[in-house]
């Protein structure tokens, strides 16, 4: 079956089709095109050979009729497109030969693509490893989202310093998309709703003098590994709706189409670079609204195409909330029923409420979304109304169950103090809720949502996440790929728990070499990375500690940074004392407007600055800040990771996804019992991985009942004093002493206590270098290094997203597989 695939795939075609297509689209012979050139002529073919299965598929899916999920989302951090479609295709040993045989290399090829980075981070990247999941599984999926002009920000680094530049992903056109403007929608915004009644004595509700938008779909090929199956990511773009000439108006609907043309361009222009923290802009409000009104109107259509009564639309299609993001689909659902469909409000809350289910991604409560009565009424005044009736309802409900618990009430209420809480709309109306890890949902069933959880204790689940080894192995680590299928076949590509066989070769000395030179080759290939784009030169041969991700007080940058300043110190103080050479490397992007955030990036950079130009340690420490951490470099940062660090105060990271993808690349974890870190040394055993640190439930009680003085570590540890002096007195910044204070302010603030390591830093600063010790010891240990990382790699199989995707199918969205008919 899988050899098939492969088989299929006429690398003659392909060639031909390359040269063709230089010659069409730009009229040049391969060897006058430029690389970029080449990438869109390679795309294009690649893209003639998924738009067959792209249409046999979805034949497949009109005759079979299948239930199908939509997963709602305002990201998807899908990242390349061609060298995963390839992999997915099977097609990568003959496109790499044909590519060889017109004398191109594939990986310069595929660095001309820009990453598609319409998301933040581990909730953006999990929803685009959902997509490979399902299509992998052959499961009938839509991935709903939007068309952002610009992506995440671009990093650079100037002077230390975090630069934001726009991401403008499509400046060269996008060779996989597909515009299908033949599927728009309109997608209403403000006015006010008139009731008419009609002769029936039925109300008609009428959202009039309104603003509107046309979405326009853009469709992308989701390549499912080797089965021929291609699911699609619909991203919507927004267009003016077509008005009379401006010119022709009168003054009133002049301004009024000024306004609309205006509103069509602004409301897809950029992706919000918050991570994790609540804003509340208007315009965020509108893009919601936007992709979901589109999103729902479109779902409702195709099913109407093949069925005629609406009120049994939950058989065939579940709504899967990405986050309180896209909750407004609920209400956009109910409208659509009861005011397109004239469905009494008892029949179509029936059917919302087994459609649609809501995935919880934080317990933060600055990322809970609260939007304003004032601002969510006049943007959606139809909608809003839904909304206060679904609510009325709920706190009915609550009254019955709880009567004269009016705490009950404040605490639960969708519209409360002004408010529109979007957790609870979605809680109160979805038929699932679940968290991401399984200490994460344990949390929300104890602590931030137990209220819900007492009420209606079945609608709650986990479902712990997980990536797909299909890019996070097969496509960034090829060398560690080819190993393991040396080994053991290539059945874990898509059972990815048949790792487990690598166990008995965790102790075996020759794979151990083996395992280690590879690494050691994948350290060489970041090394060159760095050296290109950050101009460090980094050895090899020192243990790669590695810290990518978002960067957020509570992931903990700055106890990474403070332990390496106090590594520093020790090494200054004590030139002789015993030091495994250590290479130290952090990407981050900050959010724009979080000054913590962007100081913990001035500061890595300014101790790196200074470390890595002391000769007095003989280059023992090195500190890289790699730029633009994304997607692409993300998949050759993990191939090269000695060591992981997840870090975070425990309880506040739902669950993390790179702690996955480092222990599937062979790094062992350095962290707290935090979200899935919990269950990643469940799996992999404890003597596997260097666990410190308060524990969440530690850390909750600190949090409720106090008992935590920072100041009192202060004074008793030296060392945690001298870096923090050093934070103060110039140290890392010569010219402005008081650069840094606001990050010792955060630790120290001694005018309110409450307030200060709100994150527990200096808590277990202590725990934290001595479990860096104990690293460093077990990496002197080369042979027991190499097994605890083999047998990472051999335990990591419950984390891929296939597992995940799975979990959903059977306990939530109850979908079939669907088969493809065998092809003669
Ligand atoms: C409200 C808005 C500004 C907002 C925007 C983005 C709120 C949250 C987010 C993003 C959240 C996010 O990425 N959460 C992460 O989800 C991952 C996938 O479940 C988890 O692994 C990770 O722990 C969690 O922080």
């Amino acid at each position: 079956m899988i050899k098939k695939a492969a088989l299929s795939f006429d690398k003659d075609l392909f060639k031909r089709s390359v040269v063709y297509n230089v010659k069409t689209l730009y009229r040049k012979s391969m060897e006058e095109a430029t690389p970029q050139q080449i990438f869109q002529a390679v795309s294009y073919a690649i893209k003639d050979a998924i738009v067959d299965k792209w249409m046999t598929t979805q034949e497949e899916y009109e005759k079979q009729d299948p239930k199908m999920v939509y997963y709602l989302s305002m990201e998807f951090l899908m990242g390349r497109a061609l060298g995963n479609n390839i992999i997915n295709l099977q097609a990568h040993e003959p496109v790499k030969e044909a590519l060889e045989e017109l004398g191109v290399d594939i990986n310069a090829i595929e660095d001309q693509e820009p990453d598609a980075a319409l998301g933040n981070g581990g909730l953006g990247r999990l929803a685009a490893c959902f997509l490979d999941s399902l299509a992998t599984l052959g499961y009938p999926a839509y991935g709903c989202g939007i068309r952002y002009r610009y992506g995440m920000f671009k990093q650079q680094i100037r002077d230390g310093y975090q630069i934001e530049v726009p991401d403008n992903w499509l400046e060269n056109g996008n060779p996989f998309e597909l515009r299908r403007p033949e599927y728009a929608k309109e997608v209403k915004f403000g006015g006010y709703v008139n009731v008419y009644v009609d002769e029936n004595g039925r109300s008609n509700f009428k959202q009039e003098g309104y603003q509107s938008v046309n979405a326009i779909p853009y469709d992308l090929p989701i390549v499912g590994y080797g089965n021929g199956i291609v699911n699609t990511l619909r991203i919507w773009d927004a267009q003016p709706v077509e008005c009379f000439r401006l010119e022709s108006f009168d003054k009133g609907d002049y301004q009024k189409a000024v306004e609309q043309e205006n509103l069509a361009k602004n409301i897809v222009e950029v992706l919000y670079p918050n991570d994790n923290h609540y804003a509340g802009k208007e315009l965020r409000l509108k893009q919601q609204y936007f992709f979901i009104s589109a999103s729902v109107q479109a779902a409702v259509a195709k099913y109407m195409r093949k069925h005629e009564d609406i009120r049994r639309f939950h058989e065939k299609v579940t709504f899967q909330l990405n986050d309180t993001h896209p909750t407004v689909a609920i209400a956009e659902l109910m409208r659509i029923l009861m005011d397109e469909y004239y469905l009494t409000w008892d029949e179509a809350w029936a059917v919302t409420t087994k459609t649609c289910a809501y995935t919880n991604h934080t317990i933060m409560s600055e990322a809970l979304e609260k939007w304003p009565i004032e601002l969510f009424s006049r943007l959606l005044p139809r909608v809003y109304q839904i909304v206060e009736e679904i609510n009325r309802r709920f706190v009915k409900q609550i009254e019955q169950i709880y009567p004269g618990n009016h705490e009950k009430i404040r605490k639960m209420a969708i519209i409360y103090d002004g408010q529109v809480k979007m957790a609870h709309l979605a809680i109160a109306s979805g038929y699932s809720v679940n968290g991401v890890a399984r200490l994460h949902t344990e949390i929300l069933k104890k602590q931030e949502l137990r209220d819900f959880y007492e009420m209606m204790p079945n609608k709650f689940s986990n479902k712990t996440n997980g990536i797909t080894q299909r890019r996070f192995l097969l496509h960034g680590n090829p060398l560690l790929a080819d190993w393991i299928t040396f080994h053991i076949g290539s059945d874990w590509i898509t059972d990815l728990t048949r790792l487990t066989k690598l166990k008995v070769y965790a102790d075996d000395e020759k794979a151990q070499q083996e395992f280690m030179n590879i690494k050691y080759k994948n350290k060489i290939r970041l090394a060159e990375y760095i050296l290109e784009h950050n101009g460090i030169e980094v050895d090899p041969r020192s243990i790669f500690d590695v810290q990518v991700k978002r960067l957020h007080e509570y992931k903990r940058q700055l106890l990474n940074i403070l332990h390496i300043m106090h590594l520093y110190n020790q090494l200054k103080e004590h030139p002789e004392m015993p030091f495994y050479p250590r290479t130290f490397i952090f990407g981050a992007k900050a959010a724009a407007g979080y000054r913590n955030a962007k100081l913990t990036i001035k500061l890595i950079n300014a101790v790196g600055e200074a470390i890595n130009n002391d000769a007095s340690i003989c280059g023992k420490i090195k500190v890289v800040f790699i730029e633009d951490y994304k997607v692409s470099n993300a998949e050759i940062i993990f191939a090269a990771s000695d060591v992981s660090e997840q870090i975070s105060t425990a309880s506040k990271e739902a669950s993390g996804t790179g702690n996955m993808k480092f222990m599937l690349n062979g790094a062992i974890t350095l962290g707290t019992m935090d979200g899935a870190n919990v269950e990643i040394v469940e799996e992999v055993g404890e003597e596997n991985a260097v666990i410190f640190g308060l524990s969440s439930d530690e850390v909750i009680r600190y949090e409720n009942f106090g008992g935590y003085d920072p100041m009192e570590i202060f004074n008793n540890n030296s060392d945690v004093r001298k870096v923090l002096m050093q934070l103060i007195n110039g140290t890392y910044s010569k010219n402005d002493p008081d650069l840094f204070r606001p990050l010792y302010n955060s630790l120290l603030n001694t005018l309110s206590t409450s307030k200060a390591d709100t994150y527990f830093i200096l808590k277990d600063f202590e725990s934290y270098a001595e479990a860096q010790k104990k690293v460093e010891a077990a990496y002197r240990d080369e042979k027991g290094w190499a097994r605890s990382a083999i047998l990472n790699v051999a335990c990591s199989g419950k984390f891929s997203s296939d597992r995940t995707i799975e979990e959903y199918v059977k306990d939530i969205w109850h979908l079939d597989k669907v088969v493809l008919p065998l092809k003669k």
